[in-house]
Parts: C-alpha cells; sequence; structure tokens
C-alpha cells in the first residue's frame, strides 16, 4: 500500500437499500454556513439517489449545533404525533434546494407549504460544523451536542445519524465537506450521513 493512502472511512453496505418509502429529515445548524450548504447538498443529492422522493425529505435549520438536539427531538415528537392522526394534513416543508441556496432565512414566511404523507420519520440527520476557536466553547458545544443527539435517537427509537463534524481549523471543515483548498476537495460526508439514514431506517425497523 502506498504510503500516503489511508485505511479509514465508511465500508460498502452488505446491500443497497430503496428509500423510495421513507420520510427523512434533515436538521443543520448555520454556523459555518459554507460548509454546512456542502454537507446538506451532499447528503440530499445521496438521498434522492437511493430513491427517497423529494417531498419527503424535509429541511429544518436551527442557529448553532448545540440546538440540534432540541430540533431533532421537537420533529421526531411532531412526526410521531401527526402518524397518529387519521387525516393527511398540510404541513410545512422547505423547498430543498431554495433552502441550500439562502432563501432559507425567511423562514417561516419563506417556507413552502406542501401536502405530504402524514407519518413519522424513519430517520434524521443532524448536521453542525463546530470548528475550535481560542476558548473551551468549543469542547463544550461538541460534548452536548454529540450526548443530546446520542440521547434524542436512544429515547425515541428514531435513528438519528451524527452530522457534526468536529474540526480543529477550517481547512479540516472544508475537506470534509468536499470544498477543502488545500490540495485534495476531500470527501462530502454528507453523502455518508444520506447513506447511513436510509440504511438506518430499512434496517433498524426489522431488528426490534
Ligand atoms: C457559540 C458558538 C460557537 C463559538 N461556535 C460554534 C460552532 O463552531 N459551530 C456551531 O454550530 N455553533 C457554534 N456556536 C453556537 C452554539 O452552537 C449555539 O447556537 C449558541 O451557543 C446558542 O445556544
Amino acid at each position: 500500500m502506498a504510503e500516503d493512502k489511508t485505511i479509514k472511512g465508511l465500508g460498502a453496505p452488505p446491500k443497497t437499500h430503496d428509500g423510495s418509502a421513507f420520510r427523512i429529515a434533515i436538521v443543520h445548524a448555520r454556523w459555518n454556513d459554507e460548509v454546512i450548504k456542502a454537507l446538506v447538498h451532499g447528503a440530499v443529492d445521496k438521498l434522492k439517489s437511493l430513491g427517497v422522493k423529494e417531498e419527503n425529505i424535509v429541511i429544518k435549520s436551527v442557529p448553532g449545533s448545540y440546538e440540534l438536539p432540541f430540533a431533532c427531538k421537537k420533529l421526531i415528537e411532531g412526526g410521531k404525533a401527526q402518524a397518529t392522526k387519521a387525516e393527511p394534513s398540510l404541513i410545512s416543508t422547505t423547498n430543498l434546494m431554495s433552502l441550500v441556496d439562502d432563501e432559507r432565512a425567511a423562514t417561516p414566511t419563506g417556507d413552502k407549504k406542501a401536502a405530504v404523507a402524514t407519518r413519522e420519520f424513519d430517520a434524521v440527520i443532524a448536521i453542525g460544523v463546530l470548528i475550535k476557536g481560542s476558548t473551551m466553547h468549543f469542547e463544550y458545544i461538541c460534548d452536548a451536542t454529540t450526548h443530546g443527539l446520542m440521547r434524542v435517537q436512544l429515547d425515541t427509537g428514531t435513528p438519528v445519524v451524527f452530522g457534526v463534524l468536529t474540526a480543529l481549523t477550517d481547512d479540516q471543515a472544508l475537506e470534509r465537506a468536499g470544498i477543502g483548498r488545500k490540495g485534495t476537495k476531500g470527501h462530502n460526508h454528507g453523502e455518508d450521513w444520506g447513506l447511513a439514514a436510509v440504511e438506518l431506517a430499512a434496517e433498524a425497523t426489522q431488528w426490534g
């Protein structure tokens, strides 16, 4: 093996999953926005390539990563509550590309109303980008966010994919979003998170 070749990374899934029946939420922070946008794009592209329908991908944003656990929990609970109602209803979804391309700031008025299946989420992807500064803020937010997201998935029984980059430098974050500026562009980890969401949605229901 060449010396600069790494052994790290996600192995191929045991089988390819069809995402066409799944409803997936993406909740993302807005801190470090350039990287966030690329990661959300990567996740959405992968979900769609696995068959998840655009109308079944719901995207919401929160200010920072610290807010991700709370937002994920509310979305999951909201989805479960809607699922218990007999009649399909109108729920608020955000147009995917306009969200990633900057209209999202206009929420809630910028949200589009769309008729979607009234049922719970099969998986949630939480996306955040934490970049270390000169104080201890980074460590505390990383710790709280990580534990909070784990708690949400264990408490709710809905898979929550950990799409949070904890980078020591800007370059580390950019490279993990496929937009690296130094030499290699890097791999967009958002794609891995999309894949993980569909795999968990497909497999986890059969393990219980
Ligand atoms: C305050 C803060 C700092 C310093 N850094 C980041 C960061 O790198 N990434 C991120 O997602 N959020 C950061 N935040 C914001 C917090 O996550 C949170 O939004 C605020 O503390 C308000 O609760």
